[in-house]
């Protein structure tokens, strides 16, 4: 006997394998664990007659010659088949995105870092040119979609987008989907809402409105992100944190979302021993009450006089100046040999203008070329102070539509901060 097996707690993904692995061996017996996901249940309760499969208590493990092993590499992750773990001869494939190590031993290993197991299942499907019905296309797409977040997860790669593509050319159906995906606000989510509404703990702090509020949670919910961003729109203050304690106190999770530019929730968090970015971070603090922790975050807040990061931290320096009386051409090869797209101009040492590769298509004709920068730049140059913040910077070159600022300190310029500097800043600083 040939089976396809997958992991305690099933998941989408784990289900879709083995419903998948069945359409390339059409001979082997589907078993899924009885521990599976309240969604799955809810979905094999309507598809029971499609999805045929076994429970591991109704197997004859004596009598199974091949397992082929779905979304998992542990033995002890499997359900009632513990006698093949010393079995001789056993035949076994692993099919598995996850990368960490496991334990079983198999012949055949196909494991990728992939957004889904079902990604790399479909990949054979399709290259075997097998026909799918809606059904098991909608199944497929949910285990997909349920291991990238809708392929927004950072796991998800091109091929996980690819797939999901093939899966709705062959009818799955995205409604159906998204009803037995867990909604990401569901009933959990709403009663913390309106529990951190009725406690907010609104204060004044440093000329940031903010809001507190501390919640005693049970185990692990889900979308508590999501549920603080709320939280602070509906209050409409510029910061919101919420502590979310175990009923023990021992364990809090704090979570905080900005909407003031110079509000860093990110080094707030790090501040906590978390992370995050500037509009929103979390942090874990073990064995600190939920009083110390809203004392830690006051305290952070109103040493936050300024962003933690200045732009003085993420500008270029020393910058390459050119002299009002440069000629275009020599522009032309500076800006080439420097491999950049601008540089400030100079009169007697003070910043004239600035001139950059843009300025070029004002040229007319070769002879333009001799005539000094000062004919070509722009004058109404937008600078910024070194204490400022990145997201400052961002703002200035969005509404100025400029792709640089030099950075001025007492009229001198001391560095120059890009467009790709403030990018690199706020892309490093986003959590994965
Ligand atoms: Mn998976």
């Amino acid at each position: 006997m040939i089976v396809i097996t997958t992991h305690k707690n099933t998941d989408f993904d784990a289900l879709a394998s083995v419903m998948a692995m069945t359409l390339l061996e059409p001979e082997a017996v589907p078993i899924i664990p009885k521990s599976i996901n309240p969604n799955i249940k809810a979905f094999l309760s309507i598809h029971k007659d499609i999805f045929q499969y076994q429970t591991p208590d109704q197997v004859d493990v004596d009598a199974v010659e091949e397992l082929f092993v779905m979304d998992v590499n542990r033995w002890e992750r499997l359900e009632g088949l513990q006698a093949l773990r010393e079995r001789d001869g056993l035949q076994i494939t692993i099919w598995d995105h996850h990368m960490h190590a496991g334990n079983i031993d198999a012949q055949a290993i196909h494991q990728e870092e992939i957004g889904s197991t079902v990604t790399l299942l479909v990949r054979e499907l399709k290259k075997e040119r097998k026909v799918l019905t809606p059904m098991q296309a909608t199944l497929f797409l949910t285990g997909l979609y349920e291991d990238t977040g809708n392929l927004t997860f950072s796991c998800t790669t091109a091929e996980d987008a690819y797939a999901a593509a093939w899966l709705i050319e062959r009818k799955a159906d995205l409604s159906i989907v998204n009803t037995f995906l867990k909604p990401a606000y569901g009933e959990k989510q709403k009663d913390i809402l309106f529990k951190m509404i009725e406690s907010a703990n609104r204060t004044k702090l440093n000329g940031y409105k903010l809001s507190m509020s501390r919640v005693e949670i049970q185990g692990h919910v889900e979308s508590l992100a999501l549920v603080v961003r709320m939280y602070r729109e509906i209050l409409n203050v510029d910061a919101a944190f919420g502590i979310f304690s175990s009923n023990d106190g021992k364990r809090n999770i704090v979570i905080g979302r900005s909407n003031a530019a110079t509000l860093n929730i990110g080094s707030i968090m790090k501040g906590l021993g978390g992370g995050g970015h500037p509009g929103a971070g979390s942090a874990l603090l073990k064995s600190v009450s939920p009083d110390a922790v809203e004392e830690l975050i006051l305290n952070l807040v109103s040493g936050n006089q300024t962003s933690s990061i200045q732009i003085s931290d993420i500008m270029s320096f020393p910058v390459a100046t050119v002299d009002v009386g440069t000629t275009m051409q020599e522009i032309a090869a500076i800006l080439r040999d420097k491999g950049c797209t601008g540089v400030p101009v100079l009169d007697n040492g003070k910043l004239a203008g600035i001139i950059s590769r843009r300025d070029f298509r004002k040229i007319r004709k070769e002879s333009n070329l001799k005539a000094p920068v000062k004919a070509y730049m722009s004058r109404d140059i937008i600078t910024i102070a070194p204490g400022r913040s990145p997201m400052d910077a961002s703002r200035l070159m969005v509404k100025h539509d400029v792709g640089r600022l030099p950075v001025v300190e007492s009229g001198k310029v001391i560095g120059i901060v890009t467009r790709s500097d403030a990018m690199l800043y706020f892309y490093d600083q986003l959590p994965d």
